[in-house]
């Protein structure tokens, strides 16, 4: 049976094909696909493929959705286990699958290409067994896979859409929009030159922005986003200082889409209903409250032509460092991240905590993730997604085996000792970053991590800085480093990635790749968003938010795991309580007591990566455990310092070995109570289910929760 792509028919031969079969239909009237049926392509056999352009992460928070509220279980458990074992009748379902309707999206693509060659290539065979097999199935939820429930959910779909459209809150009624920017989500050619973003300042305790959020298509019919201010910057990056107000009005100027999961329960905040063209803001890393109109994510919903003013107070002891704001509807986080509707935020004043740093040329890079073009298997040196950083995209081979990646360039002045802060805000790429002079890694000084400077909480003042040779940078995280121009007899100077195992059980591929290469300019660049550090006058005293942590008592100890049931159901799961797919309506899995410290031990009881990510506060890292004996590493100066996020890597699958885990101790002394989550940072993780709340009440809550219920 060959399946290889040759035919390219034209859109109406396509539509005429798809409506002959019936569930397309459906899938055309559920979920306003209509655009990309003209991406189908037919195959020899004559089968149809929705060779469908939306990021994967959309495609399976509608499975997700589709099996969560209607109990199905078509999806047998654990498949990707004894793929090897039972691997023909896997393909043989796998193709029966496929001759029963619509294989879903770009990663059936590749299967069919590969099936020719899927003998010889168990492992590749293997890696998109489970996309695929995920795919297929999710266009079976989206279709009638039962005559007698799916026309009343669609019934109950359209309701919630209708209502949504009629429900419009005081508080947008009030704003004015912000309209809609000509040439929305700019991005450079590979192999430009690196500039800093845009960036916008506070003055007198407030940063005031308008965005307006806005789409277009590329030429590979991926969708790009991003917020645009008024004067046509795009993401800028936003600088405040500590006690600043930021306040942001934003406006959704994307089309309006169906609502896609049902409403959420009160409290609302803005919009009570979902659709696929939702958004809201997270303002990552930052110690900010969980409220409406602040950093809640669980309930914040923007829907298009709506009006949200955000503004969000840090706090007076906020520690100075990079942090990052980006769109967290559930279920629609990777697609929103991947899309670039993504920037970095700056406390500013680190120079009064790292003194080292006074007066240094700044760079701010944002590395972002988005699709490969045209979608290639990801084997070798084709990666699962392309980088970008600061939008200038890093160009992979086509060919597996070629190393012929194209990063952007980056002018250094000969002798300089720059300052970089990079934040990974990519959706779902690890990064271990390296600065190498031919071939050779280079010592860099860490100055921060996710936005506290190293060392400054605790230890005698100034924060030393600390000597890597690399750094892991788990998805979601912020390095902040010195570095120096190299010596003109070096031939290639570069900022890379190294590789990253992902696990046996991973479908992610992240080979070595650069991110930057450096060229000595003897000129002063100055692009205008330039800009340097300010230069030290006095310590600053004021910023230990964390100060005390690694002494404090610990008033309870948790154990907390990440699980699957791949390729749909992803737990965040609390040692104690059943475990569940994030639902926003649902009570938090942990109360805490404001006041208090925990700890709380992480671990891994998966075959694959995750990172743990906590809003609203801090952990102190105790340790990294039984990384070691499942074939990791512990990732470098972690340990002792204070994250938001933290890669916990995979267990080998021998059950002689204990779970990779990590011990962190969480902070729950500051001023921020109420309702927040904890999740993976791995957006396509996270999209299907991997995330959790905690509430954070004040004792006398606690005491009447308890008084109540006995
Ligand atoms: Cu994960």
């Amino acid at each position: 049976m060959k399946f290889k792509s040759s035919v390219a028919p034209s859109v109406g031969v396509v539509l005429v094909f798809v409506a002959a079969v019936s569930f397309a239909q459906d899938v055309k009237t559920d979920y306003n696909r209509t655009a990309n049926f003209s991406q189908h392509k037919r195959y020899s056999s004559g089968k149809v493929q929705t060779n469908d352009q939306l990021p994967g992460g959309r495609i399976r928070a509608e499975a997700n959705h589709a099996i969560a509220a209607k109990d199905w279980s078509l999806i047998p458990s654990r498949v990707d286990a004894d793929v090897s074992v039972n691997e023909a009748t896997q393909n043989q379902q796998t193709l029966d699958w496929f001759d029963n309707g619509f294989g879903g999206g770009r990663r059936w693509e590749g299967f069919a290409g590969e099936l020719e060659g899927a003998d010889t290539n168990v492992d590749i065979y293997k890696a998109l067994f489970v996309d695929d097999l995920f795919y297929s199935k999710t266009e079976r939820f989206i279709g009638p896979s039962s005559s007698s429930d799916t026309p009343s959910n669609r019934a109950d779909m359209l309701a919630h859409s209708r209502a949504a459209a009629q429900t419009t809150t005081t508080t947008t009624s009030l704003l004015t929009p912000v309209l809609p920017v000509a040439h929305p989500c700019p991005r450079f050619n590979a192999g430009s030159v690196a500039h800093n973003p845009p960036a916008l300042f506070s003055s007198n305790g407030v940063l005031q922005v308008k965005f307006s959020y806005q789409h277009r298509f590329d030429k590979d019919g991926n969708e790009l986003l991003c917020f645009m201010t008024p004067d046509g910057m795009e993401d800028p990056t936003l600088h405040v200082k500590p006690g600043d107000h930021l306040v942001i009005t934003v406006t959704n100027n994307t089309p309006s889409t169906p609502a896609f999961m049902p409403p959420l329960k009160p409290p609302n905040c803005g919009n009570p209903q979902p659709t696929k063209s939702s958004i809201n803001i997270h303002y990552h890393g930052t110690n900010t409250s969980p409220t409406c109109h602040q950093d809640n994510v669980i309930k914040t919903v923007i829907n298009s032509g709506e009006t949200f003013q955000y503004n969000v107070a840090f706090p007076s002891d906020e520690p100075s460092g990079l942090y990052w704001y980006h769109p967290h509807i559930h279920m629609l986080a990777e697609h929103g991240v991947q899309g670039g509707a993504t920037g970095a935020i700056i406390v500013d004043g680190i120079e009064g905590q790292q003194p080292a740093v006074s007066g240094l040329r700044e760079r701010v890079f944002v590395v972002r993730d988005q699709p490969v073009p045209g979608n290639p298997t990801p084997i070798g040196n084709i990666p699962s997604f392309d980088l970008t950083l600061n939008y200038i995209p890093i160009t992979s081979p086509t060919d597996p085996n070629s190393n012929n990646f194209v990063p952007p360039v980056l002018r250094m002045q000969p002798g300089a000792v720059e300052f970089w802060r990079v934040a990974n805000s990519t959706a779902d790429v690890i990064l271990d970053l390296q600065y190498v002079f031919d071939g050779v890694p280079q010592t860099i000084q860490l100055v921060a991590v996710d936005g506290v400077p190293v060392n400054s909480q605790d230890g005698t003042e100034p924060g030393s800085l600390i000597d890597v040779t690399h750094f892991t940078l788990p998805t979601a995280s912020r390095v902040e480093f010195t570095v120096s121009a190299p010596p003109s007899s070096v031939q290639l100077a570069q900022l890379i990635t190294m590789g990253i195992n992902s696990g046996p059980l991973s479908i992610y591929n992240n080979p070595q790749r650069p991110l930057a290469t450096v060229q000595l300019s003897s000129e002063e660049e100055d692009d205008g968003n330039g800009r340097k550090v300010g230069t030290f006058s006095a310590m600053s005293t004021t910023q230990k938010r964390f100060a005390g942590l690694g002494s404090a008592p610990v008033t309870a100890k948790r154990t907390l795991f990440f699980d699957e049931i791949p390729p749909t159901q992803f737990f965040m799961a609390v040692q104690g309580k059943p475990k569940h797919v994030f639902d926003p309506n649902a009570p938090p899995d942990i109360v805490a007591t404001q006041g208090t410290v925990e700890e709380w031990t992480v671990e891994n009881h998966t075959g694959e990566n995750h990172g743990f990510h906590i809003h609203q506060v801090h952990f102190l890292v105790e340790s990294q455990n039984n990384f070691e004996i499942n074939g990791s590493e512990q990732a470098p100066a972690d340990n002792g310092q204070y994250l938001d996020t933290i890669q916990v890597p995979f267990w080998d699958q021998n059950p002689n070995h204990p779970f990779p885990s990590v011990t962190l101790r969480i902070d729950f002394r500051g001023n921020d109570i109420g309702d927040f989550v904890f999740h993976c940072h791995i957006l396509s993780h996270e999209d299907l289910g991997m995330m959790n709340i905690v509430r954070v009440q004040t004792t006398g809550e606690d005491l009447h929760n308890k008084a109540s219920r006995h």
